[in-house]
């Protein structure tokens, strides 16, 4: 099956080609349809940013879409930046936007400093049939970056259970234990026979 992977975010490309493997689709990419951009994500959460996402690409494109809706949720500041993890503060990098969530959160400490990844996918295929599939993991914030690798909000997200940030892990580690990873398991158990009912 082709599938149009419907996201202009390169480290989120990365995760989901290598996350759907497996299946072993005809993976597009947006750079496959010049001149299809993204819609505006207008939605309150990340299930209607995703559909928006998916269901637009599947109709222009003729071809099921995959849309990854994700960011990072801190509870202790009311759960920014949330939908807005993209363009938290108006930063135009992902570095800047660190700089902005420490800032942010300079004066929280110990438990205050929770957090927790979230993403959901959404397949919607051109006739307007879409299946959802979701995925959490909870660490907390450094008060300083660590590691090279991933992308985004990675070098400050600890997991104490690895006692690495994410940027710390090899893409096989990150997977292993992060909410994409984990959306994108629960996609291929639903596909592993197959298209689901
Ligand atoms: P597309 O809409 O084109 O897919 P986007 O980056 O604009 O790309 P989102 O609106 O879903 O996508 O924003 C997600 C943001 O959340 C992303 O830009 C990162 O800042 C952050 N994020 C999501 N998953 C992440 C991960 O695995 N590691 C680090 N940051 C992540």
């Amino acid at each position: 099956m082709e599938l149009v992977l419907a996201t202009a975010n390169p480290g989120k490309f990365r995760e989901l080609a290598e996350g759907l493997k497996p299946l072993g689709f005809a993976l597009r990419s947006l750079l496959d349809f010049p001149g299809l951009r993204l819609p505006e994500e207008t939605g309150a959460t990340f299930e209607d940013n995703a559909f928006l996402k998916a269901a637009y690409t599947a109709k222009a494109t003729g071809l099921p879409a995959l849309a990854d809706d994700s960011g990072l949720v801190v509870p202790a500041l009311g759960g920014e930046p949330g939908v807005y993890s993209a363009r938290y503060g108006g930063k135009a990098t992902d570095r800047e936007r660190n700089v902005y969530l420490l800032e942010r959160m300079r004066h929280l400490k110990g438990e205050e400093r929770k957090a927790r990844f979230v993403a959901v996918l959404v397949l919607a295929f051109p006739d307007g049939h879409a299946e959802l599939y979701r995925g959490e993991v909870e660490g907390y914030i450094l008060e300083a970056p660590r590691g090279e690798g991933g992308f985004g909000y990675d070098p400050l997200f600890y997991l104490p259970e690895a006692g690495k940030t994410f940027a710390e892990m090899s893409p096989e580690e990150k997977a292993r234990h992060s909410h994409r990873g984990r959306a994108l398991s629960a996609l291929l158990q639903a596909w592993k026979d197959g298209p689901p009912p």
